[in-house]
């Protein structure tokens, strides 16, 4: 086989089903639970929030913090396991209502700055050099209340600090266009890889791609993967499904589409995702509401168990009676064979 994937998940994966509408229906779990069971589910790597290896992280010393994460890399490695990725979780500090590094508060921009050079640090202790930019709240709930060019600025301000703050990390910023800001910064693939060049290292700045994200931006999926791949910015994806343009449902990957999922994993393997940096496949997805305990590793479990079986189908997909259809421009017959072909 061509291509060996790694599988990553992140312990927000694993929630207790609370909504804007309700609260938790399932008991919370501790990381030790969460990791055994990733393990179990199949998975190899696992993502993080700053917060998520170091809790209540702002009432913290930064000789505590580091301690407390070498403390969760042994946790993770003792299961075998690996970190794929850090992110500073900016969006539940009261220091961040009005956003983070585009915060119109110049003490809070500085906050957004420091946090996110510590987990730099920490993603150093946990040993990886992936840092996950989720621009949560950059952006506006009010359009008139911020400058899109100033906020830009501010990005790239941010952006070059955490690159001045260590040679070899790499920011992989992962567009949304909505929720919970009413318009984000940053919202396409597009938007992102035309930000790296506002840095001081483009290279070194590039994105994870989630599908529900794309779906929310009213973007095929399959091609905002390609865009970015095509760019050698494609350094992590969050595969899962989005029912339409309504909330973020995080979703288990292809329960809404499968054709599209067909078309994500077929972008990957035609392109050996993962070949550079090792880089993983993540499934950003969550139980519903309505799940037991029992079952809340589920939607990764199947979102992976999915993945695999649509990559078989990729595998076997007639490529050769494809391209004499693309070269005959008899499209409707292409379509045909996509359709007969998962139908199997
Ligand atoms: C939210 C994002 C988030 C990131 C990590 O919509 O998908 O979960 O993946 O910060
Ligand atoms: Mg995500």
């Amino acid at each position: 086989m061509t291509n060996n994937y790694r599988f990553s998940i992140g312990p927000w994966n694993i929630s207790e089903g609370r909504d804007s509408y309700g609260p938790e229906t399932r008991p919370a779990k501790d990381l030790v639970w969460k990791l055994a069971l990733f393990k179990k589910g199949g998975f190899d790597a696992v993502m993080f929030h700053d917060d998520d290896i170091v809790p209540d992280i702002d009432t913290k010393s930064a000789a505590q913090v580091l301690k407390e994460a070498a403390e969760v890399r042994k946790q993770v490695e003792g299961e075998g396991l690996f970190v794929e990725m850090v992110a500073p979780r900016l969006w539940f500090s009261e220091r961040t209502i009005d956003g983070g590094y585009t915060s119109n508060n110049a003490q809070d921009r500085q906050y957004a700055i420091d946090r996110s050079l510590q987990t730099i640090d920490i993603a150093q202790t946990m040993g990886t050099e992936l840092i996950v930019l989720w621009l949560a709240r950059e952006g506006t709930y009010v359009r008139e209340s911020k400058s899109y060019a100033r906020s830009l600025e501010y990005l790239a301000e941010a952006a070059n600090k955490m690159l001045a703050h260590h040679p070899n990390i790499r920011l992989a910023i992962e567009p949304k266009p909505n929720e919970p800001v009413d318009v984000a910064y940053l919202p396409t693939a597009g938007h992102v890889l035309a930000f790296a060049h506002m840095t001081n290292d483009p290279g070194r700045v590039g994105s994870v791609i989630e599908s529900a994200h794309c779906v929310l931006a009213g973007l095929d999926t399959a091609d905002e993967l390609e865009f970015a791949i095509a760019q050698k910015k494609l350094w992590s994806v969050h595969l899962n499904d989005q029912n339409g343009l309504k909330f973020d449902q995080d979703k288990p990957f292809g329960s809404v589409n499968l054709r599209s999922a067909f078309d994500q994993v077929r972008v990957l393997e035609r392109h050996r995702y993962g070949s550079e940096h090792n880089a993983c496949v993540a499934f950003d997805s969550h139980a519903y509401r309505t799940s037991g305990i029992d079952q809340v590793l589920d939607h990764a479990v199947n979102s992976r168990k999915t993945f695999l079986r649509m990559l078989e189908k990729v595998r076997a997909f007639d490529e050769s009676a494809a391209s004499a259809l693309v070269a005959s421009r008899d499209y409707q017959a292409l379509d045909q064979l996509v359709i007969e072909h998962l139908i199997g």
